[in-house]
C-alpha cells in the first residue's frame, strides 16, 4: 500500500472529476467507480492507499458498507465526499470509530483544494479548516478599543458552538462556546484576532459577559443534561466579580451551575494564588465545573492541579492532532489521562480531526472529546440542527 492510489466511489461525475484532478496533481493514480460492487473488486485487486466515498449514494447502506470494509481489514485512508448536514453522517462517524476505520474527514462540496490536499496527505492542521467562510481579509482589519466597543454595542460578537462527545457512548455531553466577531466588512473573525487586544484594553470582561449571556441563552433551549463550556481568562477572575456575574445570569436564564463548565487558561500567570483559590472554591461550591484548558502547554501546569479545585482537565490540541504520528504526543496523552484519573478528574481532548485520533484517545482511556471530525464550531441554528441529526441515531 505504499503507492499513492486513490479509489473514488461516486455517482456524481463532476465531483469525482474534481477530486480526481486534484489528487493527480498531488501525484496520485486515480480510479473512479460508480457502484459498490466494482468498488469492492477494485479495492481487492488494486489496493488503494486512499479511498473517497460518497456514502449517500442511493444504493448504499453506509454502515453495512463500512462494516464490509472493516472486516476486509481496510487500512486505507478514507475521505467522505458527501454527507455534511445529512442524517447518515453521525452514524458513519461513530461506526468508523467502533470498527477502527481510518476516516480523515468529510469534504464540503465543492471540495476545497487545501482541505482535500491535507486529507490526502494524512495531515492535520491548525488552520486548514478556518478558510471555510472564516477569517477572510485578516490583514485589512484593525482592532482596538473603539472598534471592540462599537462591536459590543452593535451585538456583533456571538458564540459558535462545538459539540463535546462521550467517546465511548457517542452521546453529546454539551458544547464549548467559542467567541466570534461577525464583522460587517471582513466577515467572521476568530478570537486570535481580537482577544489579546481585549485583554490589554480590559474589554475581556465585557466579552466574557457577552459569552455568558449567549451561552446560557443557547443551552436554555437544549435538554437539561447538556452543558456549556465557556473560556474564562485569568484576568477576568482577578478584575471582576465573576461569581456575582454568573449567579446573576444563572438566575436570569434559569441555568443550573452544574451545566456550566468554566475553562480556565493561564491561571499560572495569576499573581495571587490565594485569591484564585478563594474565587474558584466559591464557584465550585455553587456547582460550577472547573476545567484546565490547554493542559500540557506552557500556561498550565501540574501545580495548579493540586492547588486549585479543578474537576476536568482538557488535553491541548497540539498533542491530539499529532498523536497519530508522534509517540511522544501519545505518551503525553496517556500520562495526562492517567493523571486525571488518579486525581478523580475527568479528561477531555480537543482537536480530534479524524477517526484515528478518536480511536487512540478511547484506547488511552480519555473519555470525552471534541474536534473537526465530529463537527466544526457552528453558529447557534446550525448547532441545534446538528444536535437533532446526531441524536436521531440513539
Ligand atoms: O483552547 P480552546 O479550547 O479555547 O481551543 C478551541 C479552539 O480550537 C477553537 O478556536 C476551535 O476553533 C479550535 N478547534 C476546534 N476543533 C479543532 C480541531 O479539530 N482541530 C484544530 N486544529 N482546532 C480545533
Ligand atoms: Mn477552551
Amino acid at each position: 500500500m505504499s503507492a499513492k492510489r486513490l479509489l473514488i466511489l461516486e455517482d456524481d461525475i463532476e465531483v469525482a472529476r474534481c477530486i480526481s484532478l486534484q489528487a493527480e496533481a498531488l501525484g496520485f493514480e486515480v480510479k473512479i467507480v460508480e457502484e459498490p460492487e466494482s468498488f469492492m473488486q477494485e479495492k481487492h485487486m488494486w489496493h488503494p492507499s486512499h479511498i473517497a466515498l460518497d456514502l449517500l449514494m442511493p444504493l448504499i447502506n453506509s454502515v453495512a458498507f463500512l462494516e464490509t470494509l472493516a472486516s476486509a481489514q481496510c487500512r486505507a485512508s478514507i475521505i467522505l465526499t458527501s454527507g455534511i448536514g445529512s442524517e447518515a453522517l453521525p452514524v458513519v462517524q461513530l461506526a468508523a470509530i467502533r470498527h477502527k476505520l481510518n476516516i480523515r474527514g468529510t469534504l464540503h462540496l465543492p471540495p476545497n483544494n487545501r482541505i482535500l490536499a491535507s486529507m490526502l496527505s494524512d495531515q492535520v492542521s491548525e488552520d486548514l479548516h478556518t478558510d471555510v467562510g472564516e477569517d477572510s481579509l485578516a490583514s485589512s482589519f484593525v482592532v482596538g478599543h473603539d472598534t471592540i466597543a462599537d462591536a459590543i454595542s452593535n451585538q456583533a460578537f456571538c458564540l459558535y458552538y462545538q459539540p463535546q462527545i462521550d467517546l465511548y457512548s457517542g452521546q453529546v455531553t454539551g458544547f464549548e462556546g467559542l467567541m466570534r466577531w461577525q464583522h460587517p466588512q471582513t466577515g467572521i473573525k476568530l478570537p486570535e484576532s481580537f482577544i489579546h487586544i481585549a485583554e490589554q484594553t480590559g474589554q475581556i470582561i465585557d466579552l466574557t459577559e457577552v459569552a455568558i449571556i449567549h451561552g446560557f441563552a443557547f443551552i436554555g433551549k437544549l435538554d437539561a443534561h447538556l452543558s456549556i463550556a465557556l473560556n474564562i481568562h485569568a484576568q477576568v477572575l482577578q478584575e471582576t466579580d465573576l461569581v456575582a456575574m454568573l449567579d446573576r445570569y444563572c438566575h436570569q436564564y434559569d441555568i443550573q451551575p452544574a451545566r456550566v463548565i468554566l475553562e480556565l487558561t493561564e491561571t499560572s500567570t495569576m499573581q495571587d494564588i490565594k485569591q484564585a483559590q478563594h474565587i474558584l472554591s466559591q464557584l465550585k461550591e455553587r456547582g460550577f465545573k472547573l476545567s484546565i484548558d490547554d493542559f500540557g502547554t506552557g500556561y498550565s501546569s501540574t501545580a495548579q492541579l493540586t492547588q486549585l479545585p479543578f474537576s476536568e482537565l482538557k488535553i491541548d490540541k497540539s498533542f491530539v492532532t499529532t498523536m497519530e504520528f508522534s509517540s511522544k504526543s501519545r505518551k503525553v496523552v496517556a500520562s495526562t489521562t492517567k493523571l486525571a484519573d488518579s486525581l478523580g478528574m475527568s479528561c477531555i481532548a480537543e482537536g480530534i480531526e479524524n477517526s484515528i485520533a478518536a480511536i487512540g484517545l478511547r484506547e488511552l482511556g480519555c473519555r470525552y472529546g471534541q474536534g473537526y471530525y465530529f463537527a466544526r464550531p457552528m453558529p447557534e441554528s446550525t448547532a441545534i440542527a446538528w444536535l437533532a441529526a446526531w441524536n436521531k441515531q440513539f
